[in-house]
């Protein structure tokens, strides 16, 4: 027999039930039980992790009842901001018709069917198919996999290299960590997996010598024509890129990079693969990154915001050129997961989309408060700890350095020393800011307020100068 169903005051108990723990216990249960991604057992285990019990819009809360400003979307991922009822609704309403079904079989779903036609509609005209997965990561060995099969298909099965860039980030699996240009990755695991090459990046500002940023975008582009040539066309399969590098460091490319490369891969037989994942749904005041900067791809691979990380879904954008030439060949795609095309993940991005229309979010970020947050971040390079502050959109990066004008961090000492130092500070400060190596960075969520803007930076520049007399104490800045 079916045990009652439990009453509203029960439920509302049941679905509070992790944040009610005393605070000391959940932490002792997370280090005896929990093995965290990219973390280092041996250090959390000693510091233990900070308990995250509630969100709303911009704002976290933690179990010791501390607020703070999200200035990382999550990861990278609620555009919508936190706490929307709309998204828990739709989800609810999808699970109580239809919780799951798979599509592998000749079978389908409204959300999946509905989803594939807004993103069609929202993306660029040569998108009217997307492949579902559950993470970027997936969506990435989909890529992989897609991209190979199809060249096979056309008779050209010596197409199997996929160039992608260093310190470019697309995930965490086999293909994904191996596309990703990330060297502490690759050490673990023997990646990357076979036929993966990897191009510098068009980080000027760590790379770029005496060059300027716009001589430097027409370098680091041209070091895709000479892989091409080194490797062969005949043997190259795609170029993925994401449109600004995220995980890498908030890496915006000089407006010269992009046009460069639509030169060089004009009239190549090579697919181009805009990754995404981060700068896709609205992030840079465009419904895509592709879309800011002019390009076409032929696949695009996006996640995070598709659902605002409510729940996770991913899609993966297929061009015509790909979709039209797989339907007329026929043949079994021999790939899919359990989970493509869920129907409540996909009901929940369906609400994720409607929001962002509905509040005109893309917009806003173009003119309204992505400009604004701009011009306050920027006021943070005159900062003696500040060697350039950058923003495009709502991604944005301080680089950190131990003396101006120099734009080299090896004074630091060891890379990241003075990265962790201020993000551990802005922590505290009740601002979370991300460090990658000594590059503190920030993609709040699209419905940042110009309140919420002015604190973020307030508490950003508290955080430089806490992070500053830290600094001087260890001897690491010479100002
Ligand atoms: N592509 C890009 C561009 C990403 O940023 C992925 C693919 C992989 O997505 P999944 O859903 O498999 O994680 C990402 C993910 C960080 C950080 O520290 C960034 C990501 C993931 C985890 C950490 O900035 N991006």
């Amino acid at each position: 027999m079916r045990a009652p169903e439990p009453g509203a005051e029960e439920m509302a108990t049941m679905n509070q039930i992790s944040n009610r723990y005393p605070t000391a216990e959940l932490k002792e249960k997370d280090a005896a039980h929990y093995l965290h991604p990219f973390t280092d057992y041996k250090a959390l285990s000693a510091e233990k992790a900070r308990v995250i019990v509630g969100a709303d819009g911009c704002w976290l809360t933690d179990s010791d009842g501390n607020r703070m400003l999200d200035g990382m979307a999550g990861l990278w991922c609620t555009n919508v901001g936190h706490g929307r009822m709309e998204i828990a609704e739709a989800a609810f309403e999808q699970m109580k018709e239809l919780a799951y079904y798979n599509s592998f079989f000749k079978t389908t779903n409204a959300p999946a069917i509905l989803l594939a036609e807004k993103l069609a509609a929202l993306s660029q005209p040569q998108f009217n198919h997307i492949f579902y997965a559950s993470s970027g990561s997936e969506a990435n060995d989909t890529v992989v996999r897609l991209v190979r099969w199809y060249w096979s298909l056309k008779g050209k099965p010596k197409k199997k290299i996929i160039l992608s860039r260093k310190n470019g980030y697309h995930g965490s699996t086999m293909a994904g960590a191996s596309l990703g240009g990330m060297v502490p990755m690759h050490e673990q695991g023997d990646l990357p997996i076979p036929n993966i090459h990897h191009i510098p990046q068009p980080y000027w500002f760590g790379e770029g010598g005496d060059m300027t940023p716009d001589e430097f975008g027409i370098h680091a582009a041209r070091e895709l024509e000479k892989a091409i040539d080194v490797l062969g066309e005949g043997n190259i399969a795609a170029f993925i890129a994401e449109p600004i590098q995220g995980a890498g460091g908030v890496i915006i490319p000089p407006d010269t990079y992009w046009p460069e490369i639509r030169r060089i891969l004009k009239d190549r037989e090579i697919l181009f693969v805009a990754d995404e994942v981060i700068c896709g749904f609205g992030r840079l005041g465009a419904w895509f990154g592709s879309d800011y900067y002019g390009n076409a791809p032929d696949l695009m691979a996006t996640a995070k915001g598709l659902t605002s990380g409510y729940l996770p879904m991913s899609a993966v954008f297929v061009g015509d050129k790909i979709a039209d030439y797989l339907k007329h060949e026929g043949g079994d795609f021999n790939h899919g997961y359990t989970y493509s095309g869920h129907p409540t993940c996909a009901a929940a991005a369906l609400a994720n989309l409607a929001i962002i229309e509905r509040e005109g979010l893309v917009d806003r970020v173009r003119d309204d408060i992505g400009p604004y947050l701009k011009a306050r971040w920027l006021t943070l390079a005159d900062h003696p700890l500040v060697g350039e502050a950058r923003m495009t959109g709502l991604m944005g990066a301080l680089e950190l350095v131990p003396s101006k004008p120099s734009r080299s961090k090896a004074l630091f000492g060891e890379v990241g020393s003075a990265g962790t130092i201020c993000r551990d500070i802005s922590f505290r400060n009740g601002l979370v800011m991300r460090a990658v190596r000594d590059t503190m960075i920030i993609a709040p969520p699209l419905v940042l307020t110009h309140a919420d803007a002015d604190e973020l930076v307030a508490r950003a520049r508290k955080t430089l100068d806490e992070t500053w007399v830290e600094l001087k104490k260890q001897g690491k800045v010479t100002a």
